[in-house]
Formats: C-alpha cells, structure tokens, sequence
C-alpha cells in the first residue's frame, strides 16, 4: 500500500519505520532537518524493534495525491492548517488521526472540507493510540514498547462508513496492536483524561511516564486525574474515578520508559499539547459552573516554563 505520513515526528516516524517494515511503500512529510537526515542515512529507530528503514520522505504534500492511506500525525495544534493543506494538495484519501485530545475529529473535518475534501467524516478515521516514541535527532527515532492503537468499531453495512477495517488490517500489517471499541468516544475521554495526568507531571518534572506510578509525583498526577473526571462527568461521560485510576496506570505502566510527548514538546523548546488537553478540560468544565484550579495553575506552569525555555536547534 502507497501510505503518506504527515507530520513526521516521534510518532509518525516510528509508524512509518513498522509500516515499511511490512513492506508498504511509506514517504514521510516533515521538517527539512529530518528529511535530509533520512534521505541520506534511512530512519532509525532505536530501543524496541531497532533497525534502519528504507522510506520516501518530502517536504510537501505532493505524494498524498497517489497515497492509498494517508497518516495525519502532527500535533493538535497544527492539525487544522495541516488537514487544510492536504485537502488542497490531494483528492480526498482514507485518513487516520492520532492526535491527543477532544473534539480532534471536528477540526479535521472542518479544516478538510475548507480545503474541499466533501464529506471528509466518510473518509477520517480517528485513532486512539499509546504508542511509546521519542525523538532522539533528526533521522533517530527511540520506541520504548509496543503500546495499543485503539480505533472505532467498523459501522457494519454502512456503505459510507469510514474506512476502519482498512488502517486496522495496515496498521496490524506493522506488528502494532490494534483493539476496536463500539463505546469510542468513551475511549476518547479516557485517553485525555490520562493524558491530562501524564503529560504535564512528566513535563515539569522532567520525568519519564513510569516515575508517576510512584511516590511522590503519583499524587500529582492523580490530582489532575480527578479534576479531568469531574469535567468529565459535568460533560455527561461518568467514568468513575477508579477506572480512571486503572487507566492511567494500564497506559503509564506500559509506557513507563517514554517522555510524554508534552515532556519531549518542552525539551525541544516547541509548543506543547497543554491547551487541547488540559485548556479543553477547562473549557468544558466552566460551561457547567465547575472550576479545575490545579489544571489551571498547571497550565500556567507549562505555558511559564515554555516562554523561559528558549528554542533549542531542532533535533
Ligand atoms: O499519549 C501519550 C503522550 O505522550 O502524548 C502517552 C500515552 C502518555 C505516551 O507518552
């Protein structure tokens, strides 16, 4: 299969190094210091599965045109101009998500059809997915496990459902771990709601995902938990506590070796996922009269660090 990967960081490297692993032809869109890294030494990955793998990669959306799947991987916060870009460059293609956070799904779309994909919820997928990976340089790439991609059940008999069996049979294809879920939008919150823990504890600590399911940084992370549950249940998805407790713990504890992405976003001097998680919980939780103040101290701790944090050279 011809797979377009946008947004060739951490992640979408680390899935372009396992899909061309099993064969398909895979070309990664990302920033001029990792395309020619790559373009002259392979994609490295380091850690689990180590290896050097043969990919396309460009600086432009051009080979989306031709993809038979493409892989939307930037961050939250680029995801509108980048789904925007690719529905001007390409007609519309099967697309899978990944980014963290709520209401992922309704800037896509908005931003696709801006760009003149019609319909684009008959052709985007979104995913859910724990997939353990650090930057390391450009062209080096560290994954520190297996970690799961959850995805939503295939609506059977809708013709125009999206296109669900296609990227579980691709990125199964990878050797990733693929579960699909009737209660998705449940997973959604429960994915933010950890992420909303993890993250930003693991970012002003400097800590890896694991150090959180220990004395003393678990009482912080767990703290923020029980604000994201509360908004949670303000929004109408009652997750009781303790299986926000045992969710949290599933994924650090599967990811406990990796550097949230919010931790390696700050170490790069770039911007973080802090609004679209913890600033969406808020957000949510103001418009049913609840207050989050440690999310919204936490906030200001992130946002304070990144502008005393000058950027770093890309790497
Ligand atoms: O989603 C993640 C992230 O870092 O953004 C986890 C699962 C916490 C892995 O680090």
């Amino acid at each position: 299969m011809r797979v377009v990967i946008l947004g060739a960081g951490a992640t979408g490297s680390l899935f372009g190094a396992r899909l061309a692993s099993a064969g398909h032809h895979v070309t990664l869109v990302g920033r001029p210091d990792h395309v020619h890294a790559i373009r002259s030494r392979g994609l490295r990955i380091v850690g689990t599965g180590p290896g050097t793998f043969s990919v396309d990669v460009a600086e432009d959306l051009q080979p989306a045109r031709l993809a038979d799947a493409v892989l939307l991987t930037v961050k939250s916060f680029d995801l509108a101009m980048a789904a925007e870009g690719l529905a001007r460059s390409a007609p519309p293609r099967p697309t899978l998500l990944t980014q963290n956070g709520l209401g992922i799904e309704t800037i896509a779309w908005g931003a696709l059809a801006r760009g003149g994909w019609f319909a684009p919820e008959r052709t985007v997928v979104r995913a859910i997915h724990s997939v353990p990976a650090t930057w390391v340089a450009p062209g080096i790439v560290r994954a520190a496990g297996a970690g799961e991609v959850v995805l939503p059940s295939p609506a059977a008999g809708e013709p125009e459902a999206p296109p669900v069996a296609l990227f579980a049979d691709l990125l199964r294809s990878g050797g990733f771990s693929v579960r699909t879920v009737g209660s998705f939008v449940e997973q959604v919150w429960r994915k933010a709601m950890v992420n909303a823990a993890i993250n930003p504890v693991t970012a002003l600590h400097g800590a890896p995902n694991g150090a959180l399911l220990r004395p003393p940084l678990r009482a912080e992370a767990l703290e923020l938990l029980r604000e994201a549950v509360a908004a949670a249940q303000a929004d109408g998805m009652t997750i009781p506590e303790r299986e926000a407790i045992a969710e949290f713990e599933r994924i650090g504890r599967a990811t406990a070796d990796n550097r949230s992405s919010m931790l390696q976003d700050l170490e790069r001097g770039r911007p973080t996922e802090v609004d679209a998680l913890l600033g969406e919980l808020v957000r949510r939780a103001e418009r049913h009269g609840i207050d989050l103040p440690t999310m919204r101290r936490t906030i200001s701790a992130i946002e304070a660090r990144r502008s005393s944090s000058p950027p770093r050279p890309q790497g």
